[in-house]
């Protein structure tokens, strides 16, 4: 009797385990064919499943050398976003969603603002904490600075567990979607036309599917 616990126990968690383990890797390109990182991938599966690495409830992004860095931050909603500056000199971080939610219940406003001193040598960098805590709103907004013109950067909310940021390569890897059909779409800072979504069919064999924006970002100061 209790070996065959084992195999019905067994048999469930490889039933389980196969159910999900699609993988999709996704590669974005710019018009010119090279890879594009800091795009956005999210995939929403038809199936119902559990993603094992969701975007985190908590980020922290660095006012650096005049750059916001990361330039793009994903996040789960609700999550905590650490605004920290680390120049000797003030930012004033200006929050801007777009489209038409507001990502933080603010009472006037959807855009808000945040000023922060400058790091002096020795001392800790000032910081400023924001939580995005319209229950359910996803979305992106844009980062920019009342004092510096020049940069911007932008949070992106997720609807789905299953979104990854494509790295260096232009490459996002999913390896814990549920197998089925899955809609695919891709975001991009510089992407001002949606790109239409792809519909992909998940199984046992990886898939891959290579997303071509129709721009060329800027490089990206270093
Ligand atoms: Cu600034």
């Amino acid at each position: 009797m209790q070996s065959l616990m084992f195999v019905l126990a067994a048999t469930v968690l490889a039933l389980v385990g196969r159910a999900q383990a699609a993988s999709l890797l996704v590669t974005v390109v710019d018009k010119d064919g090279k890879p594009a990182p800091d795009a956005v991938v999210v995939v929403l599966p038809a199936a119902k499943g559990q993603a094992l690495h969701p975007p985190p409830l908590q980020a922290v992004v660095n006012q650096e050398k005049m750059r916001f860095t990361p330039a793009v931050t994903v996040v789960s909603p609700g999550a905590r976003i650490r605004f920290l500056n680390n120049d000797p000199w003030d930012h004033h971080v200006m929050v801007s969603p777009l489209g038409a939610s507001a990502l933080v219940a603010a009472p006037s406003a959807d855009s808000f603002s945040v000023r922060l001193e400058g790091k002096s040598d020795g001392k800790p960098a000032h910081f400023a904490d924001v939580t995005l805590d319209k229950p359910g709103v996803t979305g992106t907004a844009l980062l920019g600075c009342l004092l510096h013109g020049s940069m911007s950067g932008h949070i992106f909310v997720t609807e789905s567990p299953w979104t990854v940021k494509t790295d260096a390569q232009g490459q996002a890897l999913l390896d814990d979607l549920p197998d089925g059909a899955a809609t695919v779409k891709v975001w991009h800072a510089y992407q001002l036309v949606a790109l239409p979504e792809q519909k992909v069919s998940l199984g046992t064999a990886p898939t891959r599917v290579t997303v071509p924006l129709n721009i060329v970002p800027p490089r990206r100061r270093g």
